[in-house]
Formats: structure tokens, sequence, C-alpha cells
């Protein structure tokens, strides 16, 4: 088994184009899983991980070190789909990863597992980890999922995860919400490193974000991981300030974690 070497699921994403740069920079030899080709990448393993058969997958998983798992819809869609794609495929990937003894799993959680949760007032404290799931679509219903997913194997199998509620992981952020929710795409790899090498993290759920100024959440879980992050979406504020107006939590579409997910979730466009 090769001891460097990760799964990266969902490596033709949004998130896992930028991981692919990013994580061979720590020392992590990739594997790559997309159910679309990934570019410039002909040893990817191309399939779908709601419908693919257990051999494939055990195939995919066999001798890895971790898996990073992006993979699945990242926005609201029909039950039967987020049920095939997110809750189906997360469960065949655990499953493949238990039959071939893969230890840890990196799993791309979501703030949307929590997104009916109300944005603190001023002053208030940061919303920890072990905040009650609310999720805002079945897209957070799907990452609630996933987290207990976790757990079980976690409970039953041993194997260790940091289920990672990645807040907005964008090249910038692109509203007032965002300044709180950032999560650069430098520091998400920081993140995924650190949640790749901390030990005995049996599962720990952290959320995922830039040391921004205007935080919800509170990151001291995943610095215990080892994760220092070197961004803050501060130097973006006065321009989307002025664009959007302050924050409104009296406004329904801005007095949540989710935002809109809460509202008029974006929907999946495939
Ligand atoms: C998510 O979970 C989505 O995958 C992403 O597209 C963003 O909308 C992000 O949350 C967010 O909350 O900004």
């Amino acid at each position: 088994s090769a001891p460097r070497t990760v799964l990266l699921t969902g490596a033709a994403g949004g998130v896992g184009t930028r991981m692919r740069e990013l994580l061979p920079g720590y020392g992590w030899t990739l594997r790559l899983l997309d159910m679309h080709p990934v570019p410039d990448a002909p040893d990817a393993h191309v399939l779908d991980l709601g419908t693919a058969d257990t051999d494939a997958l055990r195939t995919a998983v066999r001798g890895v070190a971790a898996i990073v798992h992006l993979a699945g819809i990242s926005l609201e869609s029909t039950f039967e789909k987020i049920l095939a794609a997110n809750i189906r495929g997360t469960y065949a990937l655990y499953e493949a990863a238990r039959a071939e003894g893969v230890r840890r799993v990196v799993f791309a959680s979501s703030n949307h597992a929590v997104g009916f949760t109300p944005v603190p007032a001023d002053g208030a404290g940061l919303i920890p980890p072990d905040t009650p799931h609310r999720p805002d679509t079945f897209y957070g219903l799907s990452k609630s999922f996933g987290e207990d997913l976790a757990q079980l194997y976690r409970d039953r199998h041993g194997i260790e995860t940091v289920s990672v509620r990645i807040g907005s992981c964008q090249p910038a952020p692109t509203s007032v919400r965002g300044l709180s929710t950032w999560l650069s795409f430098g520091d998400c790899a920081r993140l995924f490193h650190a949640a790749l090498t901390a030990p005995d993290v049996g599962h720990t759920v952290v959320y995922g974000s830039s040391a921004n100024t205007r935080l919800w959440w509170d990151l001291a879980p995943a610095r215990a991981l080892g994760y220092a992050p070197r961004d803050d979406s501060e130097p973006y504020a006065a321009e989307l300030i002025a664009q959007h107006g302050e924050l409104d939590t009296g406004n329904p579409e801005q007095a949540h974690l989710g935002g809109e997910f809460c509202t008029h979730p974006p929907r999946w466009p495939h």
C-alpha cells in the first residue's frame, strides 16, 4: 500500500480541481475519481458513486492511506437525485473503504447541515460544531447524513473521519454573507492536509473557513487539528458592503447560516 496516496473524489469539480493542484505540495500523491473524465488525468477512475458496482469502487480505494470525499451534488436538487449521488454514493464509498481497510476519510460536509441555525447576534458566542443538525435543504440533509454515517463507521469499524463543514470555498467572497463563510483555496488545502495528518481524530466535526474577521462559527476545533489559516475575507468587505449593504438578519434570506439556501436554494443545474 502507498502511505502517502490519497483518493480524491469529485476531482473534476470546483474544489477538487484546485485540490488537485494544491495537495501534492503537501507531499500527497493523488488518485482521482469523478463521474466525469478528469482533464489531463487519463488514469482517473471515472465512475458515479451512486450507481458504481462494488468491484470498481473497491479497486478505486484499494491501497490508499485516506480518502478526501468531495464528490456529490453541491447544491439543492430533487430528493431522488440527492439520495443517489450524496446518500447512496457516500455509503458506497465508506463500504468500499471498510472492505479495503482504508483508515481515514476527510468528508466534505457543509454549513448547510446546520443551515437553519440563526446567525449569531453581535457579541454572542460563535456556533460550535456540536450545535444540532438543522439542514436547510435536501442537500444539507445529505451532509447531516454523511456526518452520521461517518460516526457509524467510526464506532462500528474504526474508520476515522474529519467532517469539514465547508463555508464558501471560492476564489473570493461574492456576497456579504461570504465575508463570514469564505474558505480560500489555500486555506482549504491547509485544512485538508491537517485533517489527513492529525492523530486519533475519531470522528471530528469542524467548520471550514478562512480566519475571517466576521466569522460566525468556531474555528478552534479545526485549529486543534493543526490548521493554521492564513486568509481573511476582510479586504473584500468595503466593496461588497458598498454594493449590497450591511448584513440584515431581519431579512429571512440573511437570518441563518445557510443564507439563501433557507429561502430560495440555488439548484443543481444537471
Ligand atoms: C455549499 O455547500 C455549496 O456547495 C456551495 O456551492 C456554496 O453555495 C456554499 O455551500 C455556501 O454556503 O456558500
